[in-house]
């Protein structure tokens, strides 16, 4: 009997302890636009980010930074029930972005996360590599400047010898004791 009820009070801490988190338990990100790795051929203008429970406009924060890390200019996100929205205030060219989140959600829980998305417009006007500066131009000045290096370096070097040698000469002559 004792035997029994010990083995269906375990049973119950199994089940008890190996149910997972029921989602609603805690907030997170439902939805998202752009979403989470998508390669876009039109530039966003707004990022949209769906969560499973109300948020407070108060503690909702949207940043987009592009890949060298810089921000995005946007604004404050409006937030609607579950729904917060930034509108970007200006026109991403062409590359990776990232789009990072924190929100307090209903039950007082922050959320916070991050993902990438990609814009690939075809109609994009092409990013120009830099120009390397005519080589022609350059060339004269830092041929000067290269032989005034080299012309020093050898200067150097044979007042270094002298100076060796004229110790080894003096160290020389000193008499023996
Ligand atoms: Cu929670």
């Amino acid at each position: 009997m004792r035997t029994r009820i010990v083995l269906a009070l375990s049973g119950v801490v199994v089940v008890l302890l190996g149910t997972p988190t029921p989602a609603w338990a805690h907030n997170s990100l439902r939805a998202a636009t752009p979403a989470q790795n998508a390669t876009l051929t039109t530039a966003p203008t707004q990022i949209t980010l769906d969560f499973q429970q109300r948020i407070d406009p108060a503690f909702t924060t949207i940043v987009v930074t592009d890949a060298s890390s810089r921000r995005i200019a946007a604004t404050d996100p409006v937030v609607t029930g579950a729904t917060g929205t930034a509108r970007l205030t200006e026109t991403l060219p062409n590359g990776s972005y990232l789009v990072a989140y924190r929100v307090v959600s209903a039950d007082g829980h922050p959320v916070q996360g991050s993902y990438p998305f990609t814009v690939a417009d075809p109609t994009a006007p092409q990013v120009a590599p830099p120009t390397p500066a005519p080589a022609a131009a350059a060339a004269p000045d830092d041929r000067r400047w290269t032989w005034l290096a080299v012309a020093a370096g050898t200067l150097a070097t044979l007042a270094g010898l002298v100076v060796v040698t004229l110790i080894g000469r003096r160290r020389r002559a000193r008499p023996a004791r």
